[in-house]
């Protein structure tokens, strides 16, 4: 860590977090002419996707819309290689970004913001960090991410284990040799799933320990070509435009009102999805994930993908997921991973029949069996959307902690700002749609909307923002009530909080359709929902 005198200062705004978000909320501040800071804990920009690179980590989105919109001349000039972007490819894109349009010497790397509080009398945020800094700022925008502080469970005995431990979300910089080695993996997310095809490429042996099997399709990953740019050049303007729709949203009023397609009609679509590759399925029928007859189908055909992949029927079985629905925990891409466990170094060890109870010095030892392990790779997911604001002290009006605001759930007018908690900002924070869809654009369209926001304050005079707390339960209940119409509550995922725990069962993320056009109507309608003075 380089060494540098501890800040002091006022600023107009801080800026915690250097991801997508963070990066775009530090050039659209600056370029309103705002005197900005950010604080970054990595020693780079890139935030997620500078922590997460275990072995075949990629974007699950196709990287020509893993991009952001906001700038003609940067989609001119960056070129993708492959339809989805290995992380190596997404950081290089984030440092472009900060170098090309000068946003890196905004940012203060390898600090981590410890506390923001109100100072009610002055109107102002003083921000804290573990390098001494003590800033104030008058908006303070939290660019920390949703998927940033890893799920580290406590396993009995995992302080005896001779080997080392690695956490798919905490990596080490430097590429790990398996090589020789035998390997247990615990966890079957995204991460685990994009993860085991490659440890089980280098490694002498893989256990995975799978406790919930997931719902994955094949990515079918490929060079980009220059007819997928003209294609995508082509469709670019309507995607923008739909964008901004009322019916925009994971689940739109259509899918309340649409027939259900017959069994025959869906598995045709099925298999030319599954043939396509990614996760179109979750587009494929308005009624996917509102309705159990329509949903029922695609798990029946994933799992007889599965049953025609894996030789093993026992495998098979154990990794077919059943008893909730698919695309209700967020749907695995991956690349050969049920063709893995047909690999003679490769064993599942189904967790629903013998528990994990303990890692042993050797290994993991098992409701049934003692597995001898060299190394152990936690795939065990995140804290999800809530895990890095509570790392921070964060304290609102009469010193009121945002732990303590929310102890019963999260709650945040638009997933964007918290009664009590004046000028601040969370970037696709809680009540917000962020996970359910494309992360890059759900952060633009965020700091698009807090900077007018911002702007519109300063034309006016105006000091101070903060929800009206009748808008923040009225949209929080609208998020409640959107999500208890959908399959999503069937499950239980990191959008309920129920992978951590103790965490209250709240389901986070907005489901619902025409996020961005309320939003824009809000604002339109001079912040309705919004106390300003
Ligand atoms: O984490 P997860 P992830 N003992 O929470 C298991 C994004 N992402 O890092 O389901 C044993 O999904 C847990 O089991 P269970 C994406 O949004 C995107 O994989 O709780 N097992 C589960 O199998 C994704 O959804 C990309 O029963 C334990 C696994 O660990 C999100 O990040 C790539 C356990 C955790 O799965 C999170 O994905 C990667 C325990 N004590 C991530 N605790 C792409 O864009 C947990 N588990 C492709």
């Amino acid at each position: 860590m380089s060494a540098r005198d501890a800040l002091e200062g006022e600023y107009d705004a801080v800026v915690v977090g250097a991801g997508f978000g963070g990066l775009y909320a530090l050039h659209r501040l600056r370029e309103l002419g705002l005197s900005v800071i950010g604080f970054e804990a990595a020693p780079e920009v890139g935030g997620t996707w500078y922590w997460n690179r275990y072995p075949g980590v990629r974007c699950d989105v196709p990287s020509l819309y893993y991009s952001y919109t906001w700038s003609a001349e940067l989609r001119r000039e960056w070129r993708w290689s492959e339809k989805y972007a290995t992380q190596r490819e997404i950081l290089d894109y984030a440092r472009y970004v900060a170098d090309r349009f000068g946003i890196r010497d905004l940012i203060r790397f390898e600090t981590r913001v410890t506390a923001a509080a109100f100072d009610e009398a002055e109107n102002i945020w003083q921000v804290s960090t573990d390098r001494g800094d003590r800033i104030r700022a008058r908006f303070c925008v939290m660019a920390s991410g949703c998927l940033s502080v890893p799920n580290n469970p406590k396993v009995a005995g995992a302080e005896s284990f001779r080997g080392r431990i690695y956490h798919t979300a905490r990596w080490p910089e430097q590429p790990v040799d398996f090589s020789g080695l035998r390997v247990g993996v615990i966890g079957t997310g995204s991460s685990g799933v994009q993860a085991i095809p490659l440890i089980a490429e280098a490694a002498q042996q893989v256990v995975v320990f799978q406790r919930t099997p997931n719902f994955s399709v094949p990515a079918r990953n490929r060079q980009l070509r220059d007819e997928d740019y003209e294609q995508f050049e082509a469709a670019y303007p309507a995607y923008l435009e739909s964008l901004e729709s009322p019916h925009f949203g994971r689940v739109n009023s259509a899918a309340f009102e649409a027939p259900i397609p017959s069994r025959e009609e869906q598995w045709r679509r099925y298999e030319e999805l599954w043939q396509e590759g990614g996760g179109g399925i979750l587009l494929s029928f308005p009624n996917l994930l509102t309705h159990e007859a329509v949903n029922d189908v695609a798990c029946d055909f994933v799992r007889e993908k599965i049953s025609q992949i894996v030789k093993d029927p026992r495998t098979a079985a154990a990794l077919s997921p059943g008893g909730y629905p698919l695309g209700v925990k967020r749907i695995c891409v991956d690349t050969n991973y049920y063709e893995t466990f047909n690999r003679e170094n490769v064993e599942l060890v189904d967790l629903k029949q013998e528990p994990l109870d303990r890692i042993t010095a050797d290994g993991i030892k098992t409701s049934a069996r003692q597995f001898e392990l060299d190394a152990l790779v936690f795939a065990t997911g995140f804290d999800a959307m809530t895990g890095a604001l509570f790392a921070m002290d964060i304290r609102g009006r009469n010193e009121l902690g945002l732990r303590e605001a929310w102890k019963d759930g999260p709650r945040a007018y638009l997933g964007l700002t918290v009664a009590d908690f004046p000028n601040l900002f969370i970037v696709t924070g809680p009540g917000s749609p962020s996970v359910i869809g494309n992360m890059i654009n759900a952060c633009e369209q965020h700091v698009d909307w807090l900077a007018d926001c911002i702007d519109y304050m300063r034309r006016r005079g105006l000091q101070i923002l903060e929800p009206e707390p009748a808008a923040e339960r009225a949209w929080m209940d609208h998020v409640a009530d959107m999500a208890a119409r959908t399959l999503f509550p069937k499950a239980n995922s990191w959008y309920l909080g129920a992978n951590i725990a103790g965490k209250p069962r709240v389901f986070m993320p907005y489901v619902g359709e025409g996020y961005r056009f309320r939003c824009a109507q809000i604002a339109a309608r001079g912040y309705e929902g919004f106390r300003l003075t």
